[in-house]
């Protein structure tokens, strides 16, 4: 199929002001009958045909203001020829039929456990009735919902309700993406919230039968999030009531529609005994991330979609400011940017590179991606951080009020800032469209005699797929400088490299040290100065590959000194990958001062515990193949996994005497609670427990397995045996206590494919997508265990190709049921280019198998051939 471009986007033909909607649920022939009521758009003057998108849809009958209309829908849609509609508005009404019970994509109207409910976004409206299923077509709606199911949900607010049916009505214009409907044998954890202006606000998260009494921590997460939005940014929740429904099979993690949020149940229910912190901090997040779409998605939507990024990096920008002021700003700057360098620098390196603002697609539903979410987070973060705080709070309101009710585009958003500021951003734009993580180098110049400290800073824009030539790009760097003591003498400074190689000079002035413009001037004569340690790219300043010639002393230094904890972690990991990348290629053994400035951090109590944790986590086998590979070197995923298993011992023996305390004094007194410093305290333990079962045979890990009264202890012990090959009794006795507990079983499954002997994992897929409970068709369970594979870097990559083969597999067993998590899960083959000709050909061996497979999605088809190149 041709691919969409954005440069081809033309404004609708028609605009709606109206749109009523009536369902007669059933699982195989539901029928849907609209009303619609159209207007020419002037932005398209003169005459034009009506064009309907509408896929599987049986057409039972369609009218223009009450003609029937003898049209035929082709297999996309219907097109209304222009001399068969009126000159001016004009209503038109349809009757389809659609089989929910039948869809197993999870896209349009569904059905999951005996419950309907619906995925619109991206183009999911279209499988339920014919409509121009495009953003920049906005219009309130009406809904009638007949069912015998005792809970009947849509957007907006309620008109009433009776035996066998509802109606809701939501007045805010909004695309169809944002249509919603549910309809099942639910039960309500509800609550009352009142906004800062006075309305009174009804929530509710609706579960099934059951699982009422696990939402008390994603309602408190999202009364969390509403009072958050008012005083962060200003913006109230606008109807009468906001309703959350928990679905067990969904293909992402939750959708922003309307007053009727849907969720995956797995970032709703949690309980201390069967969620773990990682689940409860996701839980918070993606409760926030959802609420916030109110404004910056449904309130302003986007034109197109390749203004994606409008919404999804904005709004995740927002839950990750949300999350730093729950918790801790240190650690979840840490977190973000470990996923952000995880997924969006791999994505970025590779054949699946593409801008911010991408300007092609072929499915659009491959295009909810790292880069999008969190590389467009980031840009945002480097706007915020170039233009101030209070700028960044003035161009938001400008934003809202401009906007407001509108289909805006990536230009609307930079003309916001550009009007408060009177900045020029056609510089910063090319984060927007241009691909590719630039590579910062730096050095360092130190003149004695004059006390001048330059910098220079060089950045190069790689080619990607599309884009081989690139100009300079306007990176924010965050700079502060320490004396040799250990003090700041420069807090931090925002310095704008504009060029492709930009010198910023210093030097010691009475008020300390500063930037300079020319040598000397404000220079105090006699000022003692001696050469300072630059802390440079603080808070992670900019995503880009910072590459610095720094001696491992310096590194210990910033390690130990560094005020800027992004950077005082980061110079804590630059070290450990440097002492094991050595290990990988020259066999090298880690040395006494890496292992000591770790043990100082480790038993460092004025830290802390998440950041310690977070210091105490090794260097992932899968980051390691990418630092290696962009070093020159071919990785060898075996060797690494080796590598990285000798690296663990060595911190353990070198850790051992402090362990035992650590993990004591860290115990919890009192009932779980969820909050982030009883978590930190918590990872640490746990860290301290790895180390530990490394030593001691595993004896602590058992007893911790056997005692723990939460999710997170009992999960954790589990990986701590598994991981020096114990732990089988344990995951039989895990299997019978929580057999039952879907979402509980996912980690089950999950636990035993990461832990997996390399040349073990191929008979683990085997051994695990034979159980009985593995069920392909639930998104959660497939991700379980297939989507999980990767993440064992070294099994996956078995020499063997074994588990190349059965990912092929699996992709093709799941891509006529369900194309969009398919196309997902098939980027696993993305990063092929790293490794070795053997592994290479037998990637690119399956991707070609999925190729030539007759039938195959559009969705797979694009990732497979985008892969190949
Ligand atoms: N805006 C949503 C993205 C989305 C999605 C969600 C669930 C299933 C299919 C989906 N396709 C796109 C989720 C978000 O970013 O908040
Ligand atoms: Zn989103």
């Amino acid at each position: 199929p041709s691919p969409i471009r954005l440069n081809d986007y033309q404004p609708p033909t028609h605009l709606i002001d109206q749109v009523a909607l009536t369902f007669r649920l059933d699982p195989q022939a539901t029928r849907v009958l609209s009303e619609i009521r159209f207007r020419p758009n002037s932005a398209r003057p003169g005459r034009h045909d009506l064009r309907l998108d509408g896929e599987n849809l049986t057409l039972i009958v369609a009218a223009v203001d009450g003609h029937p209309v003898t049209a035929t829908p082709d297999a996309t849609g219907l097109t209304l020829p222009a001399a068969m509609l009126p000159d001016g508005p004009f209503t038109f009404t349809a009757e389809v039929e659609i089989a929910p019970a039948a869809n197993t994509a999870l896209e349009g109207l569904y059905m999951s456990n005996g419950m309907y409910c619906t995925q619109c976004e991206a183009e999911g409206f279209r499988k339920i009735t014919f409509y121009p299923d495009r953003p920049d077509v906005m219009a309130p709606f009406r809904v009638r919902i007949e069912s015998d199911l005792p809970v009947l949900l849509s957007n907006g607010n309620p008109l009433g309700q009776g035996e066998g049916w509802a109606e809701w009505h939501d007045p805010w214009p909004k695309p169809a993406y944002l249509f919603a409907l549910v309809a099942g044998d639910l039960l309500a954890h509800s609550a009352a919230f009142t906004t800062a202006s006075g309305r009174a606000v009804a929530l509710n998260i609706w579960v099934r039968h059951g699982d009422e009494g696990r939402c008390a921590y994603a309602m408190d997460s999202l009364i969390r999030s509403m009072r958050w939005d008012e005083t962060a940014y200003g913006r109230e929740y606008d109807l009468d009531v906001f309703n959350i429904v928990a679905v067990d099979d969904f293909n992402m993690g939750a959708m922003e529609n309307k007053g009727l949020n849907i969720f995956n149940s797995k970032y709703v229910l949690a309980l201390p005994e069967t969620a773990t912190d990682d689940d409860f901090g996701r839980i918070e997040a993606i409760i926030a991330h959802e609420y916030f779409h109110n404004w910056t998605g449904n309130r302003i939507t986007c034109r197109d979609w390749f203004q994606l990024c409008l919404k999804e990096g904005l709004t995740v920008f927002r839950d990750q400011q949300f999350t730093g002021d729950m918790r801790s700003h240190a650690v979840k700057r840490i977190e973000d940017v470990l996923t952000l360098r995880a997924r969006q620098f791999r994505e970025d390196g590779g054949p699946l590179a593409h801008p911010v603002r991408p300007d092609r697609y072929v499915e659009i539903n491959n295009f909810y991606t790292a880069t999008v979410y969190e590389k467009g987070a980031e840009v945002i973060g480097m706007l915020k951080r170039l233009v101030g705080d209070a700028d960044y709070a003035r161009a938001l309101d400008l934003y809202f009020t401009r906007h407001d009710g509108e289909a805006a585009t990536i230009e609307d958003w930079l003309a916001v800032f550009q009007d408060t500021t009177g900045r020029d951003l056609s510089q910063f734009k090319r984060w927007y469209t241009e691909a590719g993580t630039p590579r910062l180098t730096v050095t360092e110049d130190w003149q004695a005699d004059t006390g001048l400290f330059t910098l220079t800073f060089a950045q190069h824009n790689p080619p990607t797929p599309g884009q081989p030539e690139k100009g300079a790009k306007v990176i924010p760097i965050a700079l502060g400088l320490l004396n040799p003591n250990g003090d700041e003498v420069m807090p931090t400074t925002m310095l704008a490299m504009t060029a492709m190689t930009q010198s910023f000079a210093f030097q010691s002035t009475a008020d300390g040290w500063q930037q300079v413009v020319a040598e000397g001037p404000d220079r105090v004569p006699g000022a003692v100065s001696t050469r300072p340690i630059a802390s440079i790219l603080r808070g992670f300043s900019a995503p880009v590959l910072l590459e610095r010639d720094t001696s491992p002393e310096e590194r210990a230094f910033l390690l130990a000194h560094d005020t800027d904890p992004f950077n005082k972690w980061e110079a804590g990991r630059a070290l450990a990958k440097d002492v094991l990348a050595r290990m990988i290629t020259a066999g090298a053994t880690p040395g006494p001062d890496w292992l000591d400035a770790l043990a100082r951090v480790a038993v460092d109590d004025s830290l802390d515990p998440a950041f310690r944790a977070l210091a105490l986590r090794l260097p992932g086998e899968d980051d390691m193949a990418q630092t290696l590979h962009a070093a020159g070197h071919v990785p060898d995923p075996a060797r690494i996994h080796a590598a990285r298993r000798a690296m663990g011992d060595a911190v353990a023996r070198r850790l051992a005497p402090h362990l035992p305390g650590l993990f004591d004094a860290l115990a919890e007194p009192g009932p779980f609670t969820p909050e982030a410093r009883a978590a930190g305290r918590r990872a640490l333990r746990l860290a301290a427990l790895g180390y530990l079962s490394r030593v001691d045979g595993g004896a602590r890990a058992e007893a911790a397995f056997r005692q723990a009264d939460n999710m997170t202890e009992e999960v954790g012990a589990l990986a701590c045996l598994l991981d020096i090959g114990r732990g089988q009794a344990e995951l039989a006795a895990f299997e019978s206590r929580w057999g039952a507990d879907r979402l509980v079983m996912d980690k089950w499954f999950t636990l035993q494919l990461l832990h997996a002997a390399p040349e073990a994992t191929a008979q683990a897929v085997e051994r695990l997508t034979a159980h009985p409970a593995f069920d392909m068709k639930n998104p959660n369970r497939f991700r379980a265990v297939i989507g999980a594979l990767p993440g064992n870097h070294a099994g996956f990559h078995h020499a063997s190709g074994d588990c190349y083969r059965l990912l092929a597999d699996w992709l093709l067993k799941l891509d006529p049921l369900n194309p969009q998590t398919a196309a997902r899960m098939s980027t696993a083959f993305d990063s092929w280019s790293r490794y070795d000709a053997d592994r290479q050909g037998m990637i690119r061996d399956q991707l070609r198998r999925i190729l030539a497979v007759p039938g195959l999605s559009r969705d797979l088809g694009e990732m497979a051939g985008r892969m190949l190149g």
